[in-house]
């Protein structure tokens, strides 16, 4: 049975095919659980996923055991199949620097700290040397070319101008980056006399320089890690303190608009955030969703009263920025949360998990902290929020347990090609600490945590591209009957995915993002079927060239994500054409014992009418296919 689907399937797959992918290397995971699988090595405060198998940890210079070049590592190379970890020398101290893909494949890793010692003091040599031998990091660029023959280590390029601890980055449409604020030494918030309210381009252009941010100027002192993302009309939206604004980046023209309500969400008080899906039927507009923080004002930002007590808020908000300039409320979160970070599920839904209930981000030697740690309840459980639910109703944590790790500050989570999502550090200590007396250690322990779909049969969609267009051809994709669940009627509902994982960090992952491709389909008499897929919409501020994950998604079971590149492989003006239209979605009668195959056709737009018709043909032919399967064993 299963022999001959193969060859049915062979002879429909076509010559565009990069990779097939197959099933997950796990088999029998713990459903709704997170699984604690390996030792990331170095904490990871940072953390993405550069290869199919890769992902790649960056900390803060601390004393942590494993050794490179004479002094501890701080950053490492984790192998998701064999979870096993590699250290890293990322040079300079990486201390709350940001990150993210150039669309050429480089990833950048910009800003940190000066050089220290131990417990986090500054060092008296800030140019390297015992005992951490970590030379000042807040002008450094490192840049890294992820590999899977474990010889890559990042390289320094030409400094930043100016100093940079806590920059955002955002991935623009010609596959440059942008890098926005900061400050010169760091602390738990920003200050007057440190502030950098400035953003640059990388590559550097000399002729452009640095332009002045008036959000930053006028949202201290918690404007750090602004948010940030570019929009589908090429704006950006960015987020500070309680203001915000829309950054016009060609023109560097800034427009201010509402005031965020509620809560603070960058750090240090830490909201989930996240773009939501970009769909055909919402036309690629953005909405931006933002779950918990803090209700912290400006004059609230020192270490005089007990901020690890003070809750933290649960009101969810959304912003649809390139329609409309004014917050919408959205359904609050299920309970408090600060630190709560978002990662998408190739089923287009968002994971939530990490956090504390009471207090923010960061740490020092105050009386009120918990040891270090500013944030105190940790949030064990995680929780998913269905974008397409109706008000009331979005999130859920049905089926859902909970971690038995505390990740508060310096924690960071990423999807996996497999559809799991791992999950790492938590480190609110000024060095590498795990003394058996402090609450909340350095955290080494890499969970995966494992989506209700982990253990279904996965598709394996055949003639996948290794590359995607803004706009031009489509292409064919074919799903086995078996890829279906045995009934073809699953093509009307499959969906073509693009995810950009992005750089994890302070509960943000820059470049989020999440596209579905616009496809319609063709499904074959022997229960098998073709999808026709168009490239991205022809316009590169949909997704950012780079690369990225593609999955197919069928009754809500993703393939194994496989990746490729978005756009040319270049820093450059993307060229973008009309996407070739599609044909229309149709679906042939299926094979019975003794009728012959016909054929029924919907016309592109699934109209309820014209899917009751196919429901209704695939019903009666569906069944009588599952019965030949069935006698066929
Ligand atoms: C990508 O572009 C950057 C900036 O020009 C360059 O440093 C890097 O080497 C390029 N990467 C590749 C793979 O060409
Ligand atoms: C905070 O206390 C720890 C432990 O006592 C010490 O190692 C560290 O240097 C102190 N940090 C600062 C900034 O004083
Ligand atoms: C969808 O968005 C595009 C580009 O912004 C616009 O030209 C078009 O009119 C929109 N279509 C609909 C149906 O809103
Ligand atoms: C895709 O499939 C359709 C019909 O099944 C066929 O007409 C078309 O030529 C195919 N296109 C490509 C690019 O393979
Ligand atoms: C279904 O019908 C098609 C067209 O007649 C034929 O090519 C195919 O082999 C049939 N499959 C089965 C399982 O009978
Ligand atoms: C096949 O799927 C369709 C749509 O999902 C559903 O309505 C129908 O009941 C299914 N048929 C069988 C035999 O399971
Ligand atoms: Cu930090």
């Amino acid at each position: 049975m299963y022999a001959w689907i193969s060859v049915v399937t062979a002879a429909l797959a076509h010559g565009v095919s990069a990779s097939t992918p197959g099933q997950p290397l796990v088999s029998d995971a713990p459903l709704g659980h997170f699984q604690i699988v390996g030792d990331s090595i170095a904490s990871a405060q940072q953390m993405f996923l550069g290869t199919q198998d890769k992902v790649y940890i960056v900390d803060k210079t601390e004393r942590n055991p494993t050794q490179i070049n004479g002094h501890p590592a701080w950053a490492a190379e984790y192998s998701v199949s064999e979870n096993h970890g590699r250290p890293m020398d990322v040079v300079t101290n990486s201390f709350c620097a940001g990150g993210s893909v150039l669309g050429n494949g480089t990833w950048v890793n910009v800003g940190g700290n000066q050089a220290v010692t131990y417990g986090g003091l500054a060092a008296d040599s800030q140019t390297g040397g015992l005992p951490y031998d970590d030379p000042d990091g807040g002008h450094s660029v490192r840049l890294l070319n992820p590999c899977d023959d474990e010889a890559c280590d990042w390289v320094m390029d030409t400094p930043m101008t100016t100093r940079r601890w806590y920059p955002s980055l955002e991935t623009l449409e010609d596959g440059s980056i942008i890098i926005i604020g900061g400050c010169d030494y760091g602390g738990f918030v920003n200050d007057a006399g440190q502030t950098n309210p400035t953003y640059e381009f990388f590559p550097y252009n000399p002729a452009v320089g640095l332009t002045t941010s008036p959000l930053l100027v006028n949202t201290l002192p918690a404007n750090l890690y602004p948010l940030t993302w570019l929009l589908p009309s090429g704006n950006l939206l960015m987020q500070s303190n309680w203001g915000t604004a829309i950054l016009n980046h060609r023109t560097r023209t800034e427009t201010q608009i509402s005031a965020m309500p509620h809560a603070v969400r960058v750090y240090p008080a830490s909201a989930g955030t996240a773009m939501l899906p970009l769909t055909p039927a919402n036309n690629y507009t953005a909405t931006i969703l933002f779950c918990g923080g803090s209700n912290i004002q400006s004059d609230q930002w020192v270490t005089t009263w007990d901020i690890a007590q003070y809750p933290a808020s649960d009101s969810c908000v959304t912003i649809t920025p390139d329609v409309s300039t004014n917050y919408v409320e959205d359904d609050p979160l299920p309970e408090v949360r600060s630190m709560g970070n978002l990662i998408y599920l190739p089923n287009g839904k968002l994971l939530c998990l990490n956090g504390a209930g009471t207090g923010v981000a960061g740490y020092g030697n105050v009386t009120w902290a918990i040891d270090q740690s500013f944030a105190d309840h940790p949030v064990l459980n995680p929780i998913i929020y269905d974008p397409s639910a109706r008000a009331g109703q979005k999130w859920s944590r049905e089926g859902l347990s909970e971690s038995t790790i505390p990740r508060m500050y310096h924690s960071s989570a990423t999807l996996l090609p497999d559809g799991s999502v791992m999950v790492a550090g938590s480190n609110p200590n000024a060095d590498y600490n795990v003394a058996a007396d402090v609450p909340y250690k350095t955290e080494y322990r890499v969970e995966k945590f494992y989506p209700l779909y982990y253990n279904e049969r996965r598709p394996e969609p055949q003639g996948l591209p290794s590359q995607l267009s803004y706009g031009g051809p489509y292409f064919n994709v074919s799903l086995s009957a078996q890829d279906l669940g045995g009934n073809v009627s699953a093509v009307e509902s499959t969906t073509v995915i693009v995810i950009r994982t992005g750089f994890s960090t302070h509960t943000m992952n820059m470049g989020q993002r999440y596209v579905q491709l616009e496809s319609t389909y063709t499904g074959n008499s022997d229960g098998s079927a073709t999808l026709h897929v168009s490239q991205l919409p022809p316009n590169a501020a949909v997704l950012a060239p780079g690369p990225a994950l593609l999955f197919v998604v069928v009754n809500g079971v993703p393939s194994v994500g496989v990746q490729i590149m978005v756009g040319s492989g270049r820093i450059e003006t993307q060229p973008t054409r009309a996407n070739v239209a599609l044909p229309s979605s149709a679906i042939a009668k299926q094979n019975s014992t003794s009728s012959a195959s016909g054929s029924q056709t919907t016309g592109s737009s699934k109209s309820s009418s014209a899917v009751q018709t196919v429901g209704f043909g695939v019903n009666t032919f569906g069944l009588l296919f599952m019965v030949l399967v069935a006698l066929m064993f």
